[in-house]
Order: structure tokens, then sequence, then C-alpha cells
């Protein structure tokens, strides 16, 4: 017998219920329909790579503290900056937010019990574990390339390319499915009134971001079959010998691979557009602008590719045009980062976990983006291409940006997702150390940059060093912060305060049913009147709480 108490908590035979998560068994999981399952498998799965991707950076940066020292080869240097690039970019940032998050939150913030295809759903998540298993198995030639696998050397190296390539392959099919599962869900599922005006913003973020997967992904995935067709059968697509084209890889390589970092941020978007006005008490600025920048970010950003290739020899003409285009597709994105700074003015803002990640993510992907402009321009491009100001502006707008934006979600929707609350004061001293390790990791790396200092280069000139120090240094507090972190996860998991259903005070469908969501999401689909950013300014004038104060989850 179920029954709910005043916060909406859910009890079942005298105990709180566990929702979605009440059954047990590796069955249970392994062959679930479950929508909220299945984001929960893409996370937990998504964030062993996060952890496996920060050992290889973290091994990257002890070798750079020594030039000249054989911490190990120059050989296996290669190697690591190359899986942990394609670890990070393939199996956590690319499906972490879309997959996990996207699939745990879409049915619930449009009012529907599951995604359309639940049996394509599961399938998507098993096409991903064997494109995991295909890449771990070729670890035993491990790739030297970059992430980037350009061609001349990729069509030549020992490295098991092709095997990669397969596995790479694998992961984008089911980077395509889930991308079309979500689209027929938004269109067909969303609960009776509940119109594109007053879809949450996250939503439209997650359909600009499922139309990239659909269109793009594929281009990619034919680069690697055309690949290992040469390397298999010597076909000369890429090897000028053949009358081959090593610069056509580059271009089909980055026709997929810039469009998708706004597959990254787009997700981590939509996650801050759904914070800010709960921790501002105040409606969103521009409902509309934001919801069609994030289509015009997804459409401009096919056509910008080529600002990977300035340096390649390409037509004056073709770089004044990608140039240009580059510079336009910062327009959309500076009409969302001007609507959160106009619906935070003249809040009631309070700090909580999840809107301390948020206002990170303005200042840092602004930081990162801003600095994407000297990227854009021709001139400064020459000088700045394949060295560590690349690296860091990447970081900033990959890991400041979207892992960020992610840490965001995980702590604004963790109550939500398992029915328990995470220490607020731990999730403070993990914010402040990641956020001091990252700055002291990757500020120094523009500098170093600027001064002339290649990226994939295991050795240095020596007035690198003391730079260098810093920056590793950095990276050990980052990960001092993100076990911090962790070890909130997993404390808050098996013994966080319970959570109520709404502790946010949320306005969107999502907080409207319990903690943790029954396994149908909602006892009964929610007819939807009005656009779910109505907030009101807080009432309490009270003395705002200090910064380490125990919060919500310290009991
Ligand atoms: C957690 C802390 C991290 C540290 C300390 C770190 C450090 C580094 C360093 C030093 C390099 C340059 C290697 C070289 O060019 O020789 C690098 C490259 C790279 N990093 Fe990270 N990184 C971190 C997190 C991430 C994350 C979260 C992502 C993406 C989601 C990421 C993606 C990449 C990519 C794609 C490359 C380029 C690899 C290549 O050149 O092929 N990194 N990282
Ligand atoms: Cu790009």
């Amino acid at each position: 017998m179920t029954e709910n108490t005043a916060d909406g908590t859910m009890l079942s035979g005298g105990g709180r219920s566990r929702g979605y998560l009440e059954e047990k068994g590796f069955r249970s999981w392994a062959l679930t329909l479950d929508h909220k399952r299945i984001g929960a498998l893409y996370l937990y799965t998504t964030l062993f790579f996060f952890l496996l991707g920060g050992i290889f950076a973290l091994l990257i940066r002890i070798k750079l503290m020594y030039p000249g020292q054989e911490i190990f080869s120059n050989h296996t240097y290669n190697v690591l900056f190359t899986l942990h690039g394609s670890v990070m970019i393939f199996l956590f940032i690319i499906p972490a937010i879309p997959s996990g998050l996207g699939n745990f939150f879409i049915p619930l913030l449009i009012g529907a019990r599951d995604v359309a295809f639940p049996r394509l759903n599961l399938a998507s998540y098993w096409i991903f574990v064997a494109g995991i298993l295909v890449i771990l198995g070729s670890l035993l030639r491990p790739m030297d390339t970059g992430w980037t696998f350009y061609t001349p050397y990729s069509a030549k190296t020992a490295a098991n390319v092709t095997l990669l390539s397969f596995g790479i392959f694998l992961v984008g099919m089911s980077s395509i499915l889930t991308g079309l599962n979500f689209i027929v869900t938004i269109h067909t599922l969303r609960a009776p009134g509940m119109t594109w005006h007053r879809l949450p913003l996250f939503i439209w973020g997650m359909y600009a971001t499922s139309i990239i997967q659909v269109v793009a992904t594929p281009v990619v995935g034919i680069t690697f079959l055309l690949l290992a067709m040469e390397r298999l059968f010597g076909v000369g697509f890429f090897d000028p010998a053949k009358g081959g084209d090593p610069l056509l890889f580059q271009h089909f390589f980055w026709f997929y691979s810039h469009p998708v970092v706004y597959v990254m941020i787009l997700p981590a978007m939509g996650i801050i557009s759904e914070v800010i006005p709960v921790f501002s008490r105040k409606p969103i600025f521009g409902y509309k602008a934001i919801a069609y920048s994030s289509l015009a970010i997804a459409f401009i950003g096919f056509f910008v590719w080529g600002h990977h290739m300035f340096v390649s020899g390409m037509s004056k003409t073709a770089g004044i045009i990608f140039s240009f285009l580059t510079f336009f597709v910062a327009v959309p994105t500076a009409v969302k980062v001007f609507n959160w700074i106009a619906t935070m003015y003249k809040g009631s803002i309070t700090f909580e976990s999840p809107m301390l990640y948020s206002l990170t993510f303005i200042f840092l992907f602004t930081f990162g983006g801003l600095t994407g402009m000297f990227l854009g321009a021709l001139a400064t491009n020459i000088h700045l291409h394949d060295t560590y100001f690349i690296v860091a502006h990447f970081h900033y707008t990959m890991v400041g940006g979207t892992v960020v934006g992610f840490l965001a979600g995980l702590h604004y929707w963790f109550p939500k997702m398992t029915g328990r609350m995470l220490s607020e004061k731990m999730a403070r001293w993990g914010w402040l150390l990641t956020f001091i390790g990252f700055n002291l990791t990757f500020l120094v790396q523009f500098y170093l940059g600027f001064k002339g200092m290649p990226r994939r280069w295991a050795e240095y000139p020596p007035q690198y060093q003391s730079l260098n120090i810093v920056s590793t240094v950095g990276s050990w507090i980052m990960a001092g912060g993100i076990l911090v972190m962790f070890s909130n996860f997993i404390r808050g998991f098996f013994r966080g305060d319970p959570a109520p259903a709404n502790p946010w005070k949320g306005l969107t469908l999502e907080w409207q049913t319990a903690s943790p969501p029954p396994t149908e999401n909602f006892e009964e689909i929610p007819v939807v009147t009005d656009w779910p950013y109505g907030y009101a300014k807080r009432k309490t004038a009270g003395p705002p709480p200090r910064f380490f104060d125990r919060g919500a989850g310290d009991g």
C-alpha cells in the first residue's frame, strides 16, 4: 500500500519507497525499459570514464613537470594524451548529459511516462557498451595519433586504428539512436497543455542537441569507416600517392567534431537555464530568445569547422568566411549569457551548490568562449595554432563549461534521482577545490601557449618548466576537489538525508512527483496550464547563510 506524506514523499510498507529503484537484481537493470534506469546506467558508465580520463591527465601532467627526464617514453606520452582526449570526448563528455541526465529527465520534464522507443533506448545503451569494449580491445596496440586521428599518420601507424575506428562507429550509432528517440519523444509525448513555449529550456537544449547527433554523427562514422578501408584494403581516400588527400580527412573529421562541441555544451546550457531562475526566484529573462538561440547555435555550428584548419593551406576567401561565421556563432551564445545575468538581476539569490556550479559555468565558459575569439581571428590563429593556448581554450569551454554544467545538473537533480540529499558542506568544499585547481591548471597554459609552448610534445624548452609545475600542482588540487565531490555522491546515495519531492521549490514537472520518482513517473499525467518559470521573489529577508555553514543534507 503506498501513500504520500505532506512533502510528497512516497511511503510503502511503512518505509520510504525507493520508487524506480525498488526492484533489485542484475536483470532488472540489464534489461530495463525504464528511461530513468537507462539514464542511470549511462551516468555510472560515463562517470567511470571521467575518472579514467582524469587519471590519464594526471599522468600527462606529472611528465610535464620534468622536461628532459624519462618518466616514461615519448611514445607512452603520445598514447596517454590520445587516450585522455578520446576517452574524455567519446566515452564521457558526449554521452554524459544527453544520454545520462537527458534520458532521466526529458520524459519527467515534458510530463511523459517514458521515451517514445524504450526498447531502442535500451539497445542504444548496449551498443554504447559494445563500442566501449571494442575501444578497450584496441588498447592491445594503443593509439598514439592524438584524439583527432589525422591522416596520413593514422593510416600508417602500427596502433589498432581499425579496431578503435569501429568502436567509435558503434558509440556514434548509440548517440544517433538516442538523438532520434528524444526528437520523437519531444514531438509526440508532451503532456496535455505542454505547448512548445511552455517547454522547459533544458528540453530546447536537448532538442537542438538531438538534431546535431542525428545529422552530424553519421559523418564521423563514415570517416572512420573510410580510414579503416584505407588501412585494410589500401583504398587511397587520404593517401596522395593514390590520388587521395589527407586534408579530406580533416574536413570530414571537423565537419562532425565542431558541431559535436555543441552536443557537449547545449545540454549544459539547458541545465543552467533551469537552475538560475530557481535560485534567483525570478522568471527566466527572454525565454523565447534562449530557446531559439539553442537552435541557432546548432544551425550556425555546422558551418564553422574550417577554423580548425586555418593553417592547413586553405584559400584566403575560405579562411575569411570560416572566421566570420566563427564570430557569428558567438552571438546566440552571448544571448544566453546576457539573459542568465538579466534573470539574476535584482533576484533573491541563494548559493546552494547547484547555483554555485551554474555561476561558475557562466564565468568559466564565457572566459573560454572569449579566448575562442583569438583563435577565430586568422592572424592570431596562425600564432596560437597547436600551442597550449588551444589546450587551455578547450579545457575552459569543455571542462569549465560542460563538465561544470554537468556538475550543476548532478547537484540539482541528485535529490530527485536518489531520494536523498547531498551534504552541502562537502559540496562546497568540492566546488572550491575544483574551482581553484582548475584555474591553476589551465590559466597558465594560455600564457605558455602565447609564449610558444607546443601541444602534444613530451619535451619542451626549460623556460616553460616553472609554469608547468604550477599547472601540474593545480591538477592535483582539482583531483582533490573531484574526489571530495565523488565521496559526497557516494555518501549521499547510501546515507544522505531523505529528500522531499521538491527540495529547491522548483516549478518544472520533475519536482511535482516523488523523490525518487515511481517507475511510471506520475500517478496521473499532469495537465499543464502555464510556463514553468513563474517564480516570485522570496519574502523572507533573513541573514544569508555563511559559506561553510552546515546546509541542506548536513543533518
Ligand atoms: C581533469 C583535469 C584535466 C587535466 C589536468 C587535463 C590535462 C590535459 C593536458 C595537459 C593535455 C595536453 C596534452 C598535450 O597536448 O600534450 C590535455 C589534452 C586534452 N584534454 Fe585534457 N585535461 C583534463 C580534463 C579534460 C576533460 C574533462 C576533457 C574533456 C572532456 C579533456 C579533453 C582533452 C582533449 C580532447 C585533449 C587533446 C588530446 C590530444 O591532443 O589529442 N581534458 N588535457
Ligand atoms: Cu571548432
